[in-house]
This record gives C-alpha cells, sequence and structure tokens, in this order.
C-alpha cells in the first residue's frame, strides 16, 4: 500500500515537472497569469507557507509572528507607496476574496448594484451567480458599446440617475480600455454611490503609471488580483481611502479570512520592490508590445477589434474568431502549437458555451524579455496556422525555437531559468 502511494506521489510530481516543461517551450498568452521571480518563488516554498499570523502586525492571536510582523509592515508599507494608498490590506487570498470583503463592507442586503456584464467584460464574481447572488443585492449592468468596447459614458449618467445604485464596480476581465470614473463621481455622490474600482488585470499597468489612476479619478476602493499585470503570487488586496479602513478591514478579517496567506505577503512584498524599482519599464513596453501584437495580428487578416482607436491601451487584445471556427477551436488548435490563449465572450455573444473571440495577454511574454520583433513573429505564425490552415507540428517546433532564448524573469533582480522545476532536497 505505502509503495503504491509512494507511486502515486511520483506522478504527481511528474506531472508537475511536465507542466513545467510545456510552460517552458510555449508562448503563455493569457491575460490573467504571470511569472515570478525566483525570489519571490523560493518565499513560497518557504516555512512561512505552514504557519498562523491572525491579528494585525505587533498585535496577533499567536505566538511566533515577530518575523511575519517585519515582513506584513514592509508589504504594506510598500503598497501603500506605491500605489499612493491611505489605506491598505494585503489580507485577501484572491481577488474574488477581495471582491466579496469590499462588497460586503460597503453594501447592505437590498441594494442596487453597477457593474460590467459577463459579455461586456465584467469578471463573474459582480455577475448575478456570484457576490451580488449571495449578498442579496440587485445588479444592473452598465450600459457598454460594443464599437468602442468601454462603458457608454453619456448612457451610464443616465443610468445611474434614474436607478439610484448605492455602489459601481469598475474594472473586468476583458479590459482594453480605461473605463469612466472621473465621469461617474459627479453623479455618483449626487446619488449617494461609492465607487469600486476592480483593478485585477490592470494593477501592474496602474502600478507603472500607464493606465488610469483610479485613486485620482474617484475611485474609493481598489480591489484586486496580484498576479496578473502585477507580476506576484497568486491573491488579493484592498486599496482604499482612510475614512473606510475600518469597514474594509473588519469585511477582511475576521468577516471573510481567518488566516491569510503569509508565503505569498512576503513575495507580494518582493514584487511590490521590484515594481518600484522596474515597474514603469515594465508597464510601458507591455503597452508597446500589445500594440505593435495587434497591428501586426490586424495585418495578417486577423478581426482584431477597436483598430479605429489603436486597439488597446492596456496588456490584452480581443479578436473575432467567429469566421475561423470560433473561441474554442482556435484556442485549442493554438494549443497544439503550444500557443496558450482562453476563448472569450464578446459582447455580442449570446452563448457562453460557444465565444466567438479569444483574449491575448502580453504581460508574460513581456516578463520574459520580448519586444516588438517577437510580437511580429508571433502574429504571423499565428496568422499561417488560424488563416492559413498551416501545420501544427512545425508551429509548434517553431515556438520552442523562439522561447529558447526567452527563459528568465526580466523586469527583477534574480529571474534566470525561471521555468525550471524548484528542486528541493
Ligand atoms: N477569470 C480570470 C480571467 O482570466 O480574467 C480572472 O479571475
Amino acid at each position: 500500500m505505502a509503495g503504491d502511494m509512494h507511486a502515486e506521489i511520483q506522478s504527481i510530481v511528474a506531472s508537475v515537472r511536465r507542466h513545467h516543461e510545456l510552460f517552458a517551450n510555449a508562448l503563455p498568452l493569457i491575460a490573467s497569469e504571470n511569472i515570478t521571480s525566483n525570489t519571490v518563488k523560493m518565499l513560497l516554498a518557504s516555512d512561512l507557507s505552514h504557519r498562523y499570523a491572525e491579528g494585525e502586525v505587533g498585535r496577533r492571536f499567536y505566538q511566533g509572528c515577530r518575523y511575519i510582523d517585519e515582513i506584513e509592515e514592509k508589504a504594506i508599507r510598500y503598497a501603500k507607496e506605491l500605489f499612493e494608498a491611505e489605506h491598505v490590506n494585503i489580507k485577501p487570498i484572491s481577488g474574488v476574496n477581495a471582491n466579496i470583503a469590499a462588497l460586503f463592507a460597503l453594501t447592505s442586503v437590498g441594494d442596487r448594484i453597477m457593474a460590467l456584464s459577463i459579455p461586456d467584460g465584467g469578471h463573474i464574481s459582480s455577475s448575478k451567480y456570484s457576490i451580488p447572488a449571495l449578498r442579496g443585492l440587485k445588479l444592473d449592468n452598465f450600459p457598454f458599446d460594443a464599437q468602442e468596447m468601454n462603458i457608454d459614458g453619456a448612457q451610464m449618467l443616465r443610468a445611474i440617475k434614474s436607478k439610484k445604485p448605492s455602489l459601481l464596480m469598475f474594472g473586468g476581465s476583458l479590459f482594453l480600455f480605461p473605463h469612466p470614473v472621473s465621469e461617474a463621481r459627479e453623479v455618483a455622490d449626487e446619488v449617494g454611490a461609492r465607487i469600486v474600482y476592480d483593478a485585477s488585470h490592470v494593477l501592474g499597468l496602474i502600478a507603472g503609471h500607464t493606465f488610469q489612476d483610479p485613486f485620482r479619478e474617484g475611485a474609493e476602493v481598489i480591489t484586486s488580483s496580484t498576479h496578473k499585470t502585477f507580476p506576484g503570487p497568486q491573491g488579493g488586496i484592498i486599496l482604499c481611502r482612510a475614512n473606510l479602513r475600518e469597514r474594509i478591514d473588519r469585511a477582511v478579517f475576521p468577516g471573510t479570512v481567518s488566516n491569510h496567506h503569509l508565503h505569498h505577503i512576503a513575495g507580494l512584498a518582493v514584487t511590490l520592490a521590484e515594481m518600484s524599482a522596474f515597474g514603469e519599464a515594465y508597464a510601458a513596453q507591455i503597452i508597446t508590445n500589445a500594440k505593435v501584437f495587434a497591428q501586426a495580428l490586424y495585418e495578417e487578416g486577423f478581426e482584431v477589434l477597436c483598430e479605429h482607436k489603436g486597439f488597446t491601451e492596456s496588456h490584452q487584445i480581443a479578436v473575432d474568431v467567429q469566421k475561423q471556427g470560433g473561441g474554442a477551436a482556435v484556442a485549442q488548435k493554438l494549443e497544439r502549437a503550444n500557443i496558450i490563449i482562453n476563448k472569450n465572450l464578446l459582447p455580442s455573444d449570446k452563448d457562453p458555451e460557444e465565444p466567438s473571440g479569444i483574449r491575448l495577454g502580453v504581460q508574460e511574454l513581456t516578463r520574459i524579455g520580448m519586444k516588438e520583433s517577437e510580437m511580429k513573429e508571433i502574429a504571423a505564425l499565428m496568422g499561417r496556422l488560424i488563416l492559413k490552415d498551416g501545420d501544427e507540428d512545425q508551429a509548434k517546433g517553431y515556438v520552442i525555437d523562439l522561447r529558447k532564448n526567452f527563459q528568465d524573469v526580466q523586469y527583477c533582480f534574480d529571474g534566470t531559468d525561471a521555468y525550471t522545476f524548484p528542486e528541493i532536497r
């Protein structure tokens, strides 16, 4: 029996090794992922992952926290500085956890909120299937302009005035252009609505000052995950104005988190330091790469959305691939060539099982050092494969070859061989 179980364990480890090999030889283009530096990976495997530290820095419910206090104090301080935030809570263990805490802190049962629908790019956590249902909220969707791939500002103002929501939730999962936060502020004040901004996808761009600045535009709370354009360990964070500190903190602990994940806190502190040093250069290259990639895909013949406005202002590109068989078929074909992307609903889609689009994110390829010329090469490769029905094995060989020179993480202090399986003996 013990022998069988040992073999099972070996096979789990072997699967993880194969996963590492796949990602060392692939083009990861999922817009919600990234890769951490080696220091962060080391800290994620540290003893911190075994410990409890409920409570606050210097006021814990457990002994043994003296070094955890040092780490957490730094993470909080770095986050406040980087985002110029009045208050920071780094305990949420995911972006959804951050959204749950924020919505429970700022709404009461029966309140009305406004958020993006899923086909328009909204995240599932602010859809009718998720937190609004758990909290008993009435949900209206922002009016959306599919041509502009953004919230329709004028219609939004009318909708806020007539629906009188108590909270506006900006941000989303398909997020090409800055949302009209400043436009909403005055009318939000008139109807008494709070503004929350889910920055999960664009947190690294905000840190690097290449996207919008939600606090300066009128948001009172920013919720986020910490592992998309912000290249930290998987986790969550809430930034807020000082007057909301107590409500947010209580909704996080003890509201929705008992022990926060201390290995994540150490990794987050390191990533915040990396982004202080390299964030502006990293975010600028992400935007350049996204625009060049989108233009090159468009020139290949892909129906890239929003050509009339430069395709994108974020790390993301949206492509309508209905004519090529739809998002699922295209994503699967690309995967067979080691190009990892996801199918994505577009605003006109009705069937969640049959998305007509794909979403591409360049933040991880940028993090491993790819620049404009690689973006053009990848667009040409995708054109051969998808538009000219090219050979999948040949394309895979090309991807493996291209990746040979891009195995290190950039924009950090130590990123050598970042996709190698980490041995601990
Ligand atoms: N659903 C994820 C995304 O890919 O955008 C975020 O949670």
